[in-house]
């Protein structure tokens, strides 16, 4: 739609204003430019682009509460106890308050130097959320007044008002995010629940709070502890190696470094690294900064203290973080954003920082914890040695292993094309599925590989195990990719891998197991995007002559609204074994009518990071939460 339907504009067009209207006209043609897409997950983003603001005023200072409603109609409304936005004349003749919500990028200009510390991903300011709101209302509490002023799809409807007094300082933001933009504005309170705690991790001493008025949920974050009560909750069910976490904090120059780190007993690091509160997915130079200064600071102390010996070879990275969780978190005045989906940082310089800083504090803490550090290098000593046996069993099975892998596996039932721009590869859950999908498929470019049982957990195995399991190595070979450091995704044998599980907890569970594997083994197919998931009905409605597939209960619903509950029947499938082969082509395999979602590198990161808090010998609490999260699996694109 156009900018400026049935809108309704105060004042006159100066030269500013027609600015103005250029500058949130373009967000509103290209809104993808400014938050990453118009899905679940762009209408999620209005929400954190608030929020940084108020935590913004939080890491200068002046601020420790901020709260997060969903309202009944699905609006937001955000509060925090900072100083307010400045309400004053600016030089345009407009209130600062009106300029930060119009003008793109003009957040920043009013706090001088070094205000802006946060901002999401695409760090693209209130303005931004106001130009994709249908409307917005600001209510500032500053110098003794109450404030209100208030717009509609970026226009000011109501100029700023004096409502009344008040001895407090603070912001409300309320919007109501633009139908017409997003493709659905129904806000998940699981979504935003997670990452609220994460902000609350990450920005020790704030209050987040969530409410949510559709039915009433709310929950509350404070950590005192920070990233080390990250680390804690990352590890809370597995066998620590020490009781508290190790934390080293520094500044320098202008950046600031916090990096809290806990060994545990199982064969996996799990290292979250950000940057202003961003998740660094990729990585970057604070995160090899990190892993420089604790590899060479503990081979040092090792060392030193004749645990290795003169003939002994270094420990090497890799097995000195075996059993490793840690968070990285640093805040960088002009970060540099690189990489497949912009989460890696590229500032050379933050790399010398963070050794520096790091290497400074873990010696001192070794120096005072002798027994913490000895266990440490324990722990590594054995993961080196089982490398080394590995790596020799490897050697000896090589030619036997040679043979295995190049011969396709016989479960597969390969496609006829062999140009992998055209084929897909299905996993499909159980045989009896798997034997629905190889009938019901177009053999041409349609390869079939059913997984029968459980797929390996990844997070209790070393590689060596892992490729003994069964299910694994079916899919290394049929892949053709190798697999950890020797993979090659050049030499995929399909242009999309497509998982399809049951739409049930078992199903879900599965999928999250392959995208584990996937993302510490495989990474680069979820960076090229190549790894879907397929999205089998939930349900077949009859009447009469007429049927519907269909994909979830909102669409069950309105159907029934329109053809009514008379002389129908509603099936609700619960398994693909349920579907015929011709059904199952029907709705899910044939590529003009199915849908499949596909997995970004964030949706397989959270199902690690997800599934690494859930991993331990706890099995209540992982079979609660893959319940209760069944479903959003379903709408992976958030
Ligand atoms: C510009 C300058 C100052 C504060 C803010 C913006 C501000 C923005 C938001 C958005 C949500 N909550 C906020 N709180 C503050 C600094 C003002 C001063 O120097 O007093």
């Amino acid at each position: 739609m156009s900018f400026d339907d049935d809108m309704t504009v105060s004042g006159n067009y100066g030269a500013n204003q027609i600015q103005v209207l250029e500058g949130l006209e373009a967000v509103r043609k290209r809104p993808g430019m400014y938050i990453g897409s118009t899905s679940a997950r762009g209408l999620h983003h209005l929400v954190y682009e608030v929020v940084d603001n108020s935590i913004d005023e939080a890491l200068a200072g002046y601020c420790n509460r901020v709260t997060v409603t969903i309202g009944k109609d699905n609006q937001i409304t955000v509060t925090d106890n900072g100083r307010g936005i400045p309400v004053d004349m600016h030089e345009t003749g407009k209130p600062a308050v009106e300029v930060v919500l119009t003008i793109l990028h003009a957040g920043g200009k009013f706090g001088g130097e070094g205000y802006k510390v946060s901002g999401g991903l695409h760090g693209v300011g209130v303005s931004v959320v106001n130009a994709l709101s249908t409307r917005l209302e600001v209510e500032v509490k500053r110098s003794g007044k109450i404030h209100t002023i208030a717009f509609e799809r970026g226009y000011t409807s109501e100029p700023l008002t004096v409502i009344g007094d008040t001895e407090e300082t603070g912001t409300k933001v309320t919007f109501w995010p633009d139908d017409t933009i997003f493709e659905e504005t129904v806000y998940s309170f699981d979504i935003l629940k997670q990452r609220l705690r994460e902000l609350a991790f990450l920005n020790k001493g704030v209050t987040i709070l969530l409410t949510d008025e559709r039915n009433g949920d709310s929950r509350e974050f404070f950590y005192e502890g920070g990233i080390c009560s990250f680390v804690e909750y990352l590890n809370q069910n597995k066998e620590a190696v020490h009781a508290k976490p190790i934390y080293v904090e520094g500044l320098r120059d202008t950046t600031m470094v916090e990096v809290a780190i806990q060994y545990n007993d199982s064969y996996v690091e799990n290292i979250y690294s950000f940057v202003n509160n961003i998740n660094t997915h990729e990585g970057g130079t604070h995160l090899s900064g990190f892993k420089i200064a604790l590899t060479r600071a503990i081979n040092d102390y090792a060392r030193k203290f004749n645990i290795l010996k003169e003939n002994e070879e270094n420990l090497s990275g890799d097995d000195i973080r075996e059993g490793l969780t840690a968070v990285i978190s640093v805040k960088v005045q002009e970060p540099q954003f690189e990489g497949q989906t912009k989460t890696k940082l590229g500032n050379s310089e933050v790399r010398g920082i963070v050794d520096g800083l790091v290497s400074e504090g873990l010696n001192e803490f070794f120096e005072e914890n002798p027994v913490v550090i000895k266990k440490i290098i324990e722990k590594a000593i054995m993961a080196s040695r089982a490398r080394e046996a590995a790596r020799k069993a490897r050697e000896l099975t090589r030619r036997k292993n040679a043979l295995e892998f190049s011969s396709l596996p016989g479960k597969l039932a390969d496609c006829s094309i062999k140009d992998p721009e055209q084929t897909e590869i299905y996993l499909v859950e159980g045989d009896s599925a798997g034997g629905s999908a190889k009938q019901g498929r177009d053999r041409r470019f349609q390869a079939i590989l059913p997984l029968r049982g459980k797929i390996l957990n990844v997070e209790k195995a070393r590689l060596d195990k892992i490729l003994n399991n069964e299910e694994i190595r079916t899919m290394i070979t049929a892949f053709g990719c190798g697999i950890g450091d020797d993979f090659n995704v050049e030499k995929a044998r399909y242009g999309k891998i497509i998982i399809m599980t049951d739409a049930d907890v078992d199903g879900a569970h599965i999928r999250t197991l392959l995208l584990t594997f996937f993302y510490r083994y495989m990474m680069p197919l979820l960076e090229s995007g190549k790894i879907y998931i397929a999205q089998p009905p939930l349900y077949l409605v009859k009447k009469g002559r007429e049927s519907w597939y269909l994909y979830s209960d909102d669409e069950l619903n309105t159907l029934l609204a329109r053809i009514g509950r008379d002389n129908m029947n509603v099936q609700r499938y619960k398994g693909l074994g349920e579907m015929n082969p011709e059904q199952l082509w029907d709705t899910t395999m044939n590529p003009e009518a199915r849908t499949v979602l596909q997995v970004k590198l964030e949706d397989a990161a959270e199902a690690d990071q997800i599934f690494s808090i859930l991993m331990g010998d706890k099995v209540e609490p992982r079979r609660k939460f893959i319940e209760d999260h069944a479903h959003t699996v379903r709408n992976l694109d958030i």
